[in-house]
């Protein structure tokens, strides 16, 4: 039985900024694997090996294939209840920011509007080269990478590979909604990749109240104000489920 304080229910009633960060775990009820759970990502695959720029200068196949193998996965999802919840939520506040570590765009499928994408996206690719974004043909046999129209360079996936800055747009307005809302809510994420994980104590620190949405432990779990240990599928739905009843109990 999923619990959802009343007590938060209250400060939500009060707040006028809320921002959400998610992680992987939102989309795992979609069936897209996180990256640390005993049956994710690294537990096949050593994410500095394939997640990274040296991973692609020393083997550009095997990391392209690997990404093209992950973007065949996205495109056989699709939300769950958790995303579309999200997407819900942005219409219960006055001011509402959707801040995502994931690439799979399955906010974005699921209705939410403009959310800060920090680690940028699976679906688009650019030159290695020089940045020239690429819309050519991608799957092409196994082995073979896309090459860039204008200078003949790699192409590559749009995310942000580890030892990659972030965009720095997307981070300074993370940082800056998150310093400024009234509650924040870390969902589905092991808090354990910077400076991502930097923003639940930005908003801690800045006087929010910060709520986990997550079945186990994480880096923050002994810093939040409330955790909700369940799935982001079935928390989020009833959380604006009880939300929504709170506000139309409490204008009569
Ligand atoms: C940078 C895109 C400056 C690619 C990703 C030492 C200390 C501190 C920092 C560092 C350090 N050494 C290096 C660093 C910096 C490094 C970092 O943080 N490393 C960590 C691992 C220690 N960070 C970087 O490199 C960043 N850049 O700092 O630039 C710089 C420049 C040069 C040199 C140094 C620094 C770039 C980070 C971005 C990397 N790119 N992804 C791709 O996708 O292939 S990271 C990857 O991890 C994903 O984006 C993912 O979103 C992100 C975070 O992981 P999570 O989303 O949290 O996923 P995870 O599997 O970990 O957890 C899932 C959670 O879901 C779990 O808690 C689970 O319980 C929960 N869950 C499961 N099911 C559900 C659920 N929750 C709810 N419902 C469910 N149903
Ligand atoms: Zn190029």
């Amino acid at each position: 039985m999923i619990e959802i304080p009343n007590e938060l229910l209250i400060k939500l009633s009060k707040a006028d900024s809320v921002v959400v960060l998610t992680g992987a775990g939102i989309s795992a009820e979609s069936g897209v694997k996180t990256f640390r759970d005993p049956d994710g990502l690294w537990a096949q695959f050593d994410p500095m090996e394939l997640a990274s720029i040296d991973g692609f200068m020393s083997n550009p196949q095997r990391v392209w294939s690997w990404y093209q193998h992950r973007v065949e996965i996205i495109h056989n999802v699709n939300p769950n209840p958790g995303h579309y919840a999200i997407a819900e939520m942005e219409k219960l506040f006055n001011h509402f920011v959707l801040i995502t570590q994931n690439v799979d765009r399955l906010h974005h499928r699921a209705g939410s509007t403009n959310p800060i994408e920090l680690h940028g996206n699976i679906i688009e690719n650019h030159c290695f080269n020089c940045k020239k974004p690429f819309f050519g043909e991608t799957n092409l046999p196994e082995g073979q990478i896309p090459r860039c129209d204008e200078c003949g360079g790699l192409i590559r996936p749009s995310v942000v590979w580890f030892g990659e800055m972030l965009p720095y747009d997307a981070l300074m307005k993370a940082e800056d909604e998150s310093a400024n809302c009234d509650v924040f809510f870390s969902i589905g994420t092991s808090a354990e990749v910077y400076p991502a994980a930097n923003l639940p104590f930005i908003a801690k620190r800045n006087g929010a109240t910060v709520v986990e949405v997550n079945p186990n432990i994480t880096q923050i779990s002994s810093y939040v104000d409330y955790r909700i240990s369940a799935p982001s599928g079935e928390a989020l739905p009833l959380l604006v489920e009880k939300f929504k009843d709170f506000l139309s109990f409490s204008i009569k």
